[in-house]
């Protein structure tokens, strides 16, 4: 497979906190015809056996379809990304350590990481070549989908852009319609929305107008 992000604009993300059961395989219709380039599972609040039927119902939709796949990764459970394998995995800053994920997953897949401050960022950039395929950079703005966190804001996009990482990186956190520009002008070129997509009526209108907004 083809790991490259570097057409990539738009992260999407399947989150059990605005997608009920019933909604589920549509709404991951609507984030791959509005354009995603990869698509999160992300089931926080569910348990094993919930998520494993969520992330199944996902893959058994892929299968059967005849439309282009973006990449899909499993949020923070290494051992669901392994049972299928065209699944990536993406970790956050208190899960498994990168290293060790992309060790475990083998060359093949996909792996990202978050990051929440210039120092997680750097560590991010330094890794061995082949480990990340990409770090998010977040959350940028405060956002109800991550309460806890103190945002970021648009100085950490603007020292990472600065950076000119190798590694594609996505800006997540607080992000809509109404100021992604504000994030593209910070030097950003990818970005992840969540409620702003999922809560709208037309999930895919919505992301294909992100992607316009972004590549203005
Ligand atoms: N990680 C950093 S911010 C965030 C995650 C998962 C939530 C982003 O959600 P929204 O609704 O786009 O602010
Ligand atoms: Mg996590």
């Amino acid at each position: 497979m083809n790991l490259s992000l570097h057409q990539s604009t738009f992260y999407g993300i399947l989150d059990t906190g605005y997608v009920s059961p019933e909604n589920w395989v549509a709404k991951y219709e609507a984030l791959v015809s509005g354009g995603a380039s990869i698509v999160q599972i992300r089931a926080k609040d569910s348990n094993q056996s919930e998520r494993y039927q969520l992330t199944e119902q996902i893959v058994r939709y892929r299968a059967q379809s005849a439309a282009p796949q973006p990449h899909l990764v499993i949020n923070d459970d290494l051992e669901l990304a392994l049972e299928h394998p065209d699944l990536g995995l993406h970790v956050g800053q208190e899960d498994l350590p990168a290293v060790e994920a992309r060790k475990r997953l083998g060359p093949n897949r996909l792996l990202g990481l978050s990051t929440h401050s210039p120092e997680q960022a750097r560590a991010a950039m330094a890794l061995p070549a082949g480990t990340l395929n990409y770090f998010a950079v977040g959350p940028v703005f405060a956002t109800q989908t991550k309460p806890t966190y103190t945002p970021v804001g648009l100085e950490l996009v603007e020292y990472v852009a600065k950076q000119r990482p190798e590694l594609p990186f996505f800006c997540i956190g607080g992000i809509n319609r109404r100021n992604i520009e504000q994030v593209i002008a910070a030097g950003a070129s990818r970005i992840v929305t969540v409620s702003d997509v999922l809560c709208s009526a037309d999930t895919a209108a919505a992301v294909r107008e992100s992607i316009s907004i972004a590549r203005k």
